[in-house]
């Protein structure tokens, strides 16, 4: 099975010096980072965690034998068995195992685990991996069935991503495996592989579906993917209700966006309303997205209602409380309560400016005012709902560091850290990663990357050109494919799931059904506006579900 010998030193050239510096400065952190990773809140939410034994892995960390050693103690490999061996570096402790070869390969090395209790566990692993043809995923095989894998995201060279996955025990042993099947040249690094009782798991599986109601009124169509029974036979392809396909696909959750006074009359409050009874027939959760604004509210623009525009800053206050309730109370009243209410879009640069800009001239003071007094709303109206904060830049932990410990200060309430998450503006997987699980330790809180999204091709199919359609704009390691776009969603779900504490709650893909159809573009005021996103649906040019969409179903 081993082999003798390998070519050690081209290795080394390889792969591994670049990254000494980087590797040098994590084990100067491991300490801190061993004592987050614990899984108190997954456990105690997990059927058959309790009492559960804490089993050993052998060699976790691949620092047993030092460098250039083929079969790691306590690890074996099949396959490409030429192309797993231990190098210096690594997350932690000096050493880490690598996946390499000069030519194709496909290498498993793997552990089997035993002494497991029956019930849930979850394998936790320091990962990265190159860019290129490389498909690399962590697996926890406990057999009879219960199998499951986590795929290496892509993040920038230099970053080691944590990862998570979890299967059932039922025969007292379980196989940890590492996977990598790469072109010539590819790489993965794999450190610190952890054991622990309990499951990791999303609840919000979610999708942004703002623009379905108006994209229905005028035409648009939306038709289950090209490979589901339906649609085998092309001409037996009929459109089903969008809602119906997500929620086929594993969406369970909506995200719906409310302006006051909106110039089309689509996404008030009326069509919140709508959309919500339709939602929860197909037993989606509900996410309200309060812009507190007439028009798109982001961080390069947070205008007042028109009818706020004379409001004094107190009156403000009063206003934010009255359309919080309203929109709650009619929610409520229908007997469709929120799940979630988000005060505000994207909040970096505050809300209703000037008055509650962070910046031009900063005034907490107010922005708190606003906040508090959407947040009171909500506890008066429906004390279950979760409380949201949202900003953009989901990879910036220190906007995110300044922006709470701010809020904090102005004592808002909330429940919920959101966040929006591109990859083409808001930095790497990794970047997104730090901040995720910097801020929820930070302040306590569960995270949600709220918007998300990626291209299943650079091409478009209205006038408008798209947001994202040069080359140069995409993600190192994702594809503008329907595959690479599924990988995306894919890697950003790995991401949240591996947030310590069962911490991280889920994604929202945006805007999951805004296909180019004629008078749904992005400007509510010019029917002659088109779409500059219709690449980056869920849907494809002719209508169909992607496979992205599946990536929801786990
Ligand atoms: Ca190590
Ligand atoms: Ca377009």
């Amino acid at each position: 099975m081993r082999r003798t010998g390998h070519p050690l030193g081209a290795l080394l050239g390889a792969s591994t010096v670049a990254f000494a510096a980087v590797t040098f400065a994590a084990v100067t952190f491991a300490a801190v980072t061993f004592a987050a990773v614990t899984f108190a809140r997954v456990a105690s939410a997990n059927d058959g965690a309790g009492g559960a034994s804490t089993p050993a892995i052998a060699n976790p960390g691949f620092d047993a034998d030092g460098t250039g050693v083929a079969a790691p103690s306590g690890w074996s490999s099949t396959g490409s068995d030429a192309a797993d061996f231990t190098e210096t570096g690594g997350y932690a402790g000096g050493f880490q195992l690598s996946h390499w070869s000069a030519e194709a390969f496909a290498v498993d090395t793997r552990q089997e685990v035993r002494g497991l209790s029956d019930g849930w566990y979850t394998l936790r692993a320091r990962v990265r991996r190159s860019a290129g043809q490389n498909e690399s995923f962590v697996a926890l095989d406990c057999g009879r069935g219960s199998a499951a894998r986590v795929h290496l995201p892509v993040a920038w060279p230099d970053q080691w991503l944590s990862v998570v996955v979890s299967a059932r025990s039922s025969r007292g042993r379980c196989s940890v495996v590492l996977h990598t099947a790469g072109a010539a040249g590819e790489w993965s690094n794999f450190d610190e592989i952890e054991l622990s009782p309990g499951a990791a798991r999303l609840s919000l599986l979610g999708a942004d579906v703002s623009s379905l109601n108006k994209s229905e009124d005028l035409g648009g169509e939306y038709f289950p993917s090209a490979d589901s029974p339906e649609c085998r036979c092309e001409e037996e392809c009929e459109a089903q209700p969008a809602l119906s396909i997500l929620a086929d696909g594993g969406i369970n959750a909506v995200r719906l966006r409310v302006w006051v006074d909106p110039a089309d009359g689509y996404h008030d409050r009326a069509e919140l309303l709508r959309m919500a009874r339709r939602a929860k027939r197909h037993g989606q959760a509900v996410l309200v997205d309060l812009h507190y604004s007439d028009f798109w509210a982001d961080p390069g623009r947070q205008n007042k209602p028109a009818a706020w525009a004379e409001l004094a800053a107190p009156e403000l206050v009063q206003a934010v409380y009255d359309h919080t309730f309203d929109v709650c109370r009619g929610l409520l009243r229908q007997g469709t309560p929120p799940d979630i209410v988000q005060l505000g879009n994207e909040l970096n640069s505050g809300m209703l400016w000037p008055d509650g800009h962070t910046w031009d001239p900063p005034n907490w003071e107010n922005l708190g005012d606003y906040l508090a007094a959407g947040a009171s709303a909500i506890a008066a109206c429906s004390p279950s709902t979760r409380i949201m904060l949202h900003l953009a830049n989901g990879g910036d932990s220190g906007l995110y560091q300044w922006w709470f410990d701010n809020i904090t200060q102005q004592g808002v309430p909330f429940d919920i850290i959101g966040a929006s998450f591109y990859p083409y503006w808001h930095g790497s997987l990794g970047d997104l990663q730090r901040n995720l699980n910097d801020v929820s330790a930070r302040y306590g809180k569960d995270v949600v990357v709220v918007e998300t999204a990626y291209p299943f091709t650079l091409d478009g199919v209205d006038a408008a050109p798209n947001l994202i359609g040069l080359p140069e704009q995409l993600a190192p390691g994702y594809a503008a494919t329907p595959e690479g776009q599924a990988a995306f969603v894919r890697d950003v779900l790995a991401i949240v799931r591996a947030v310590p504490e069962g911490r991280g709650l889920g994604a929202f893909y945006w805007d999951a059904t805004w296909t180019a159809v004629e008078g749904n573009g992005w400007d509510p005021t010019d029917p002659a506006s088109g779409n500059s996103w219709e690449n980056q649906a869920l849907f494809d040019f002719e209508g169909r579900a992607l496979p992205a969409l599946s990536e929801f179903r786990r």
